[in-house]
């Protein structure tokens, strides 16, 4: 994208993505991938297939999961509780995690490999403390916005194509989002990765079905 300053017409070939497409790589950071300490089982796989996905986008937005110590999310932050166990939140039904993506570690950077040069934005969320926050367009309450809507459609794009990590929790939950905020929404499978807690991955296969999100082939896009 960079180089294109000042371009407007659009040169279409095969399997050019638009001006209209946005790619959203979701939370490729170190604690999602091994090691890390929220794995998501072959979570660094993906690098690559997002390199090479986001290389054929004109626009590439990130998203950095960015929680403070402490956060509510936290399994440690609620005595007598597990990681993966749920509990009641004041905006619902909240699962449990291990303390992860602590703003400023290790953790929560971005994988080395991931090539992070052409994100044109980078979204933090789950930065408030009693809030968790799934999407990147609404927290988990579904109400309070990350200002990602407004981004993307100030910017003109009208569909918004999503990888990354994890695939049954935060590229659900964007998939979702930016479905009924009025994008054209589709997930590259084979750049995403699952936890699959209690059959969250078949799930969310089921809901993107009923909400028309598309699936789209690496090779595809
Ligand atoms: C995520 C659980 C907690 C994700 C983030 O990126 O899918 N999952 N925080
Ligand atoms: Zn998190």
């Amino acid at each position: 994208m960079s180089g294109e300053t000042g371009t407007t017409e659009i040169t279409m070939t095969e399997n050019a993505m638009t001006e209209k497409d946005v790619l959203v790589i979701v939370d490729v950071q170190n604690d999602f991938c091994s090691g890390g300490a929220l794995a998501v089982p072959g979570g660094e796989e993906v690098v690559p297939v997002i390199n090479r996905l986001a290389a054929r986008f004109r626009h590439v937005v990130l998203t950095q999961d960015w929680h403070p110590a402490g956060h509510r999310s936290f399994a440690s932050e609620h005595p007598g509780h597990e990681p993966l166990e749920t509990v009641e939140a004041p905006y619902g039904p909240q699962i449990l995690w291990p303390d992860h993506c602590i703003q400023g570690t290790s953790g929560a950077a971005f994988r080395e490999d991931l090539d992070t040069n052409r994100a044109e934005l980078i979204i933090r969320k789950g930065f408030r403390r009693d809030i968790d926050s799934y999407s990147a367009f609404f927290e988990n309450d579904h109400a309070t916005p990350t200002g990602l809507t407004g981004y993307l459609r100030e910017r003109g794009f009208t569909r918004v194509v999503l990888a990354g990590l994890a695939f049954d929790f935060c590229v659900r939950y964007s998939a979702e989002d930016a479905r009924r905020q009025g994008f054209a929404v589709a997930v590259v499978d084979e750049a995403c990765r699952a936890i699959d807690v209690a059959g969250s991955a078949a799930d969310t296969r089921r809901r993107f079905t009923e909400l028309g999100i598309a699936s789209l082939a690496a090779a595809a896009a």
